[in-house]
């Protein structure tokens, strides 16, 4: 999977040079290109933004530097790849955007190729999404949640962390992935390990649950449902609406 990430503040990302990011680098499985977009200004300020028209408050990305960002790693996909890469997925980050979820991460990590756009300041100016559109570049808005950051960067590093854990290859045990919080649309169970019986520095013992120690895997498979569900009631009731509630027509 290759991936470029366009933005003023390429040093905000090199996080992704660590951990699993970094070592699916190494290991060929991802192809992470950091490009900053005022390598593509040509003024001495290398400006990348002004003032709104029609007045306001703040500033907006200017176009033309983003053409020109786009235009070279476009060009530089299409050349290195020799046609393997074809149709990038654009994506920007943006707290106007479609709310990025784990099934958005699980789509993004069969794309071949995303672009992510990193705006700043109060934005990109709007012709920029309608210049690559009738480009036939396909185009996302994708924002991480309802609160606003100063810029896409840090939900790129989010968003390319849940999308590169899906990518196979990636995680040494794939089964992880499968019982993890979202991905069965619940959220996980809550988790134990050894001792079993354990006091804590406040003199209270406190024991794991006595039936993950049966061995009776029929049971503790109920009894981690039971608590998922619980638990997702609890937290998140949004997540279950639209189920069917157990003993429904439909639920198992
Ligand atoms: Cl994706 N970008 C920005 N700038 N703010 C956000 C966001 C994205 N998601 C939530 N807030």
């Amino acid at each position: 999977m290759r991936i470029d990430v366009i933005t003023i503040f390429p040093e905000y990302l090199a996080p992704l040079e660590l951990s699993l990011i970094g070592k699916a680098r190494k290991d060929g499985l991802v192809d992470l290109r950091l490009h900053n977009l005022r390598d593509y200004t040509h003024d001495r300020h290398h400006t990348v933004d002004d003032t709104p028209v029609g007045g306001g408050a703040g500033m907006v990305m200017k176009p033309e530097p983003w053409a020109e960002a786009f235009a070279d790693v476009l060009a530089s996909g299409e050349k290195e790849s020799d046609g393997a890469l074809t149709s990038p997925l654009v994506i920007f980050p943006n707290p106007a955007g479609e709310p990025f979820t784990q099934r958005a991460a699980e789509q993004r990590s069969e794309e071949p190729w995303l672009i992510f756009a990193c705006g700043r300041y109060e934005g990109i100016d709007e012709r920029v999404y309608e210049y690559l559109g009738d480009q036939g570049v396909r185009v996302a808005l994708s924002s991480l949640g309802d609160y606003v950051l100063n810029g896409g960067e840090v939900a790129v590093l989010a968003m390319t962390e849940a999308i590169v854990r899906l990518v196979p290859g990636v995680l040494g045990n794939p089964e992880s992935i499968v019982e993890e919080s979202h991905t069965s649309g619940l959220l996980e169970y809550p988790l134990y390990t050894k001792p079993a019986s354990w006091t804590s520095p406040d003199g209270v013992q406190r024991d794991v649950p006595e039936v993950l120690l049966s061995g009776h895997h029929a049971r503790i498979d109920e009894w981690r449902r039971e608590r998922s569900l619980e638990r997702t009631a609890e937290r998140r009731p949004d997540l279950l609406e639209g189920r069917a509630l157990p003993g429904e027509a439909g639920s198992r």
